[in-house]
């Protein structure tokens, strides 16, 4: 076959205008160069960050020699192909000027041929400072642009937010749980490719319809031909075979194939099924032998959103394979400031985490970047649907000639390259744009209208409809046929001409619910602010006292000390959680407990959210907080931290995301309902066993039901009366304990309290903790002698245990398995953990 190809790892940089040249690891960034030749301090340490602005005000080069053997000379076509350059970079290859560069996102190829010679070869890359570049931009613009989350004064820029001129990541420069690093460097592969003859440049396989009986499909073929050729093209996959005889002119051309597969193995999300997966292998054949051949791995299903006015408002549903899916899931951001940092074994964990965590669903947020081929192949393997916003959040950006180009290509490009992944299952233009300008309401909106005359908001949104309206659907359209886009999140309807403000709610389309929050509303209206499909709602804690001590010193650890505060990009956010945790929960006793009681008070926050949303499927048919991880050690809404240590909330998240769901809710004073979700597909016949406890384990009462849950259902399953319930005993001084009961399932349970956290007196519980016989050291049964609250089990080793931060009963133990994070394929093994200690809230809070 008529390729070679060899990947060019070994290079050095420097500062333009240095003498020396430094080692430098490619894909990387300038900043993580600059810290392994010891150069600067640890970006995340302390608040280095801010002694690290300078870097990104220079311009750097990268050069690389490469020595090409003779055979290279025989070589028809030679590509040099970088699959990322962040940002404005020229390539220079024997000193001769070969691209110019000027958009992190997409590819670049350069024909190379004519520039190389055989023996040694220099490949230069020089990148200009993306913050001189574009600050030209902004004074010829004569306005500024709204970018409330540039973080342009640290960066030592004042008011000027240029963010939103580069094709670029926007939370490197900075967001409300980001540090600003505004990077630049190689940051993906660079390949230099020989070809001969014809060759498959792309293979794309349509699903066209798709179902239990039957795939239709058509290979999509992109043959690159240097000259005129006749012959075969054979399409395989499961053990079936396609043939077609093909002529092409010389030239780039589309062939296509249609494939029909009977019974085919379907792809299905997590919880609803299999993500069966399937290869196809593409070849072009000439007398028998393979002059190319590509391969490509998809999974066959068909994945529709469901939008459209109801009887309720607007729907806004995703069906899979003809099954209405309800959503469960969190919101992605990158998983680090230094993107080439993510190994696969970061992306691992977190993807396991997600399933672990019972979910079925990701959006990858339009503030950060296109996401790495491995997050994505994990999707499609683990069963994670992916929302895939376009990079655009919070912002209005320009929409000069250039401008519209490069997005057009960037859009084209990414479409592309991800559309054999079946996890993706919807393309949304942006993040909270739409909502943000308001356009067609005055008094909407984040006030960013006011800023302009009639001309210039006229021609903002004109703009915004160029990128949102019509470039991205129009890509979509052409590259990603089928597939579904919604052009901002949140959006009520797609016609555009309507929108709303975060902490209101309404019937239709999805909604980022922020009033809980960012508008310092009461948890409880996590019960009543609902809408068809929740995208985002959140609550920050801080991360555990170990990966805080990755950034401070035991005299930082105070709510209010510059590095904590360093640590916490959304201004008011220490505050807020201390406010809230007055209002919600006991006093810790200091700042240690504080941390923990943060997670604590998250995990209770968006637990009442996740199980409001499920008790109104199918009115509302999906949930993401905000947000699953962190991309540096920070206090913020993250589930997970940085370093991929779960909090409290994981966990909640873990209890409140499986396939049966119990919630009981007792807010109108009078009446507790116990609701039953079940995500199932068949019904479930069970039991359901209520026990009344007092704090010391009396049993008070105990009743059983046989309960029916409808397959796909959320229903009242029970109500009582408080008053006959509780029959004159204290609301603080008595929990009822309930199980859902079913045969070949674990039991379904879950403890409700009658009074808030902060009501209920806890006595020092005395926890025993034994390992469990034959389980190797692995498992372990607490039990307690009074009521134990938000019970935390920590060992030396990183990994999670099957429940952790839960409330015990006396009477009523609870087993636990350690799963050690291995750094291998068998992410998450059983294993015997060293240094197992115990706490629970008591030891937190200030006693009485
Ligand atoms: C939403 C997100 C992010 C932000 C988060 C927390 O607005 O889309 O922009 O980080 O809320 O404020």
């Amino acid at each position: 076959m008529g390729q070679k190809q060899w990947i060019l790892t070994e290079w050095e940089f420097r500062a333009c205008g240095d003498e020396q040249w430094l080692p430098a690891t490619v894909p990387g960034t300038v900043h993580t160069d600059l810290l392994r030749s010891g150069l600067i301090e640890q970006p995340f340490y302390g608040i280095n960050e801010h002694g690290l602005q300078w870097i990104d005000k220079k311009d750097w080069e990268y050069r690389t020699c490469i020595r090409l053997e003779e055979d290279w000379s025989e070589v028809e076509e030679i590509q040099l192909h970088f699959a990322g350059l962040d940002t404005y970079a020229d390539v220079y290859i024997n000193q001769m000027h070969a691209l110019s560069a000027d958009n992190m996102f997409r590819a670049w190829d350069i024909p190379a041929k004519e520039l190389l010679r055989a023996g040694d070869n220099e490949i230069l890359v020089r990148f200009r400072s993306p913050v001189k570049e574009d600050l030209p931009k902004l004074k010829a613009l004569g306005y500024s642009l709204p970018a409330p989350n540039d973080q342009s004064e640290l960066g030592g820029l004042e008011e000027q937010r240029i963010s939103v001129f580069a094709r670029k990541a926007p939370y490197h420069y900075g967001w409300d749980w980001g540090p600003r690093f505004v990077t630049s460097g190689i940051w993906r592969e660079v390949r230099l490719t020989g070809r001969n003859g014809v060759n498959i440049a792309d293979l794309y396989i349509r699903q066209d319809a798709v179902s239990e009986a039957q795939a239709r499909l058509t290979a999509v073929v992109e043959v690159d031909a240097p000259a005129a050729w006749e012959g075969t093209l054979k399409i395989a996959a499961d053990g079936q075979e396609w043939r077609q005889e093909v002529k092409v002119e010389a030239g780039k051309q589309t062939l296509k194939v249609e494939l029909v597969i009977d019974r085919p193995r379907l792809w299905w999300c997590n919880g609803l099924g299999k993500p069966e997966l399937t290869s196809f292998q593409a070849e072009l054949l000439s007398d028998g032998s393979v002059l190319s051949a590509q391969e490509v791995t998809t999974g066959l299903r068909e994945i529709k959103l469901i939008t459209g006015p109801d009887e309720r408002g607007a729907a806004f549903y995703f069906e899979l394979n003809g099954v209405n899916v309800f959503a469960k899931g969190a919101n992605h951001i990158p998983n680090d400031s230094f993107i080439p940092e993510v190994d696969e074994e970061r992306y691992r964990h977190e993807i396991i985490t997600a399933v672990e965590s019972h979910m079925n669903m990701l959006r990858v947020w339009g503030g950060g970047f296109y996401e790495e081929e491995t997050f994505y192949r994990l999707c499609d393997e683990h069963g994670l649907l992916v929302w895939q916003d376009f990079m655009f959040a919070c912002s209005m950006y320009p929409g000069d000639e250039a401008f519209l180009e490069s997005v057009r290509e960037e859009a084209a490009y990414n479409i592309r390259r991800l559309r054999n992944h079946p996890s993706i299952a919807l393309w949304c233009g942006n993040n909270e744009i739409d909502s943000a300008w308001a356009h067609y309401q005055e008094d909407k909106g984040w006030g960013w209208k006011k800023d302009y005359g009639a001309d210039l908001r006229a021609q903002l949104w004109a703009d915004y409809e160029a990128v949102f309206h019509r470039i991205l659907p129009e890509e979509v359209a052409a590259h990603h046929p089928g597939m579904a886009y919604w052009p901002s999140s949140p959006l009520r309807a797609l016609t555009g001409d309507d929108n709303q403000h975060s902490t209101q709610v309404t019937g239709e389309g999805d909604i980022h619910y922020w009033g809980v929050w960012h508008g310092i509303e009461p948890f409880e209206n996590y019960n009543v602010k609902v809408g068809r499909f929740m995208s985002e709602y959140g609550f920050q804690s801080f991360p555990e006292l170990k990966s805080v001590m990755s950034y401070a010193t035991e005299q930082d650890l105070e709510l209010e000390s510059e590095i904590m505060l360093a640590h916490q990009k959304n201004g008011r956010g220490n505050q807020l959680i201390k406010e809230y945790m007055d209002m919600y929960l006991p006093q810790p006793k200091d700042f240690k407990a504080f941390l923990y009681m943060s997670q604590i008070l998250q995990a209770e926050a968006i637990r009442m959210a996740i199980e409001s949303h499920r008790r109104n499927k199918p009115y509302c048919m999906g949930t993401l907080y905000w947000q699953m991880n962190d991309c540096w050690p920070v206090a913020s809404w993250a589930s997970m931290d940085y370093y991929g240590r779960w909090k409290a909330l994981q966990y909640t998240v873990r209890r409140s995301f499986g396939d049966l769901l119990l919630s009981a809710d007792d807010t109108d004073g009078e009446s507790l309902h116990i609701h039953a979700v079940s995500d199932l597909r068949e019904a479930l016949e069970g039991e359901l066993v209520l026990r009344l406890h007092d704090f010391g384990g009396a049993l008070l009462k105990e009743e059983r039901r046989p309960v029916t849950l409808a397959a796909d259902s959320a229903a009242v399953v029970l109500t009582l009366p408080l008053a006959e319930l509780l029959d004159g005993r204290a609301a603080g001084e008595t929990v009822l304990s309930l199980s859902l009961l079913a045969d070949g399932r674990e039991p379904e349970t879950k403890l409700h309290f009658f009074a808030p956290a902060k009501e209920i007196v806890l006595k020092q519980p005395e926890l025993t903790v034994t390992e469990v016989g034959g389980s190797g050291g692995t498992s372990f049964t607490v039990s307690t002698d009074v009521l134990a609250r938000g019970v935390h089990l920590t060992v030396e080793e990183e990994g999670y245990f099957s429940d952790n931060f839960f409330d015990l009963l006396p009477g009523e133990p609870k087993t636990v398995e350690f799963r050690l994070r291995t750094g291998g394929a068998d992410h998450f093994r059983p294993a015997a953990p060293t240094g197992l200690e115990v706490h629970s809230m008591a030891d937190y809070i200030v006693e009485g």
